[in-house]
């Protein structure tokens, strides 16, 4: 999968440093992702009590992930890694109809910081697989994206178990930043 994932990001891969946030509620499918792509190693560091936080590191790019909906004091934290940021990927679990508006809650609470003014969003409609699932449109709607002013964003319905839909959405995304680049 690393030499795929490679294809997908040659264009991003000439050029500078660029970090690439994801995020979601626990539990919508991130860490799965991360090891799924077989970028290289998972490095797991925890800043603080309850928030981990793992990076990946692929040549000149940075996946960083963590999980959102923790304590309100661990917010400040999170402003640490925005600098810079380019892409933020926010996973969902799409069977989760319970916390998908708690998912778009945090979601737009991390839009609104001045740093991610400019971040291009990727949403993983992720969980596909379970008979629950919403299908993007309802997920679309039930968190608001069409709402969303003066930004570019994609929902990509995947099943990171399978690994199913994940090149897709990276490619959107990398096609997104080389264009703004
Ligand atoms: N059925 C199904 N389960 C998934 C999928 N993606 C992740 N999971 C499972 O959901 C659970 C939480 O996944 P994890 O990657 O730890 O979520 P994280 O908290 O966002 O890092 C694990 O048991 C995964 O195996 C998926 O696409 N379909
Ligand atoms: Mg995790």
């Amino acid at each position: 999968m690393g030499v795929f994932f490679s294809n997908i990001f040659s264009r991003l891969l000439k050029k500078k440093e660029m970090r690439l946030l994801m995020l979601g509620l626990d539990a919508a499918g991130k860490t799965t992702i991360l090891y799924k792509l077989k970028l290289g190693e998972v490095v797991t560091t925890i800043p603080t009590i309850g928030f981990n936080v793992e990076t990946v590191e692929y040549k000149n790019i940075s996946f960083i992930v963590w999980d959102v909906g923790s304590q309100h004091l661990i917010r400040r934290l999170w402003r640490h890694y925005y600098s810079n940021t380019k892409g933020l990927i926010f996973v969902v679990d799409s069977s989760d109809q319970d916390r998908i508006e708690i998912a778009a809650e945090e979601l737009n609470m991390v839009l609104a910081d001045d740093e991610m003014k400019d971040v291009v969003l990727l949403v993983l409609a992720n969980k596909q697989d379970l008979p629950k699932a919403m299908a993007v449109h309802e997920l679309t709607e039930r968190m608001g994206l069409h709402a969303l002013r003066g930004r570019q964003w994609f929902v990509q319905p995947t099943c990171a178990v399978q690994g199913s839909g994940l090149y897709e959405g990276l490619d959107w995304l990398s096609d997104q930043l080389s264009k703004q680049q």
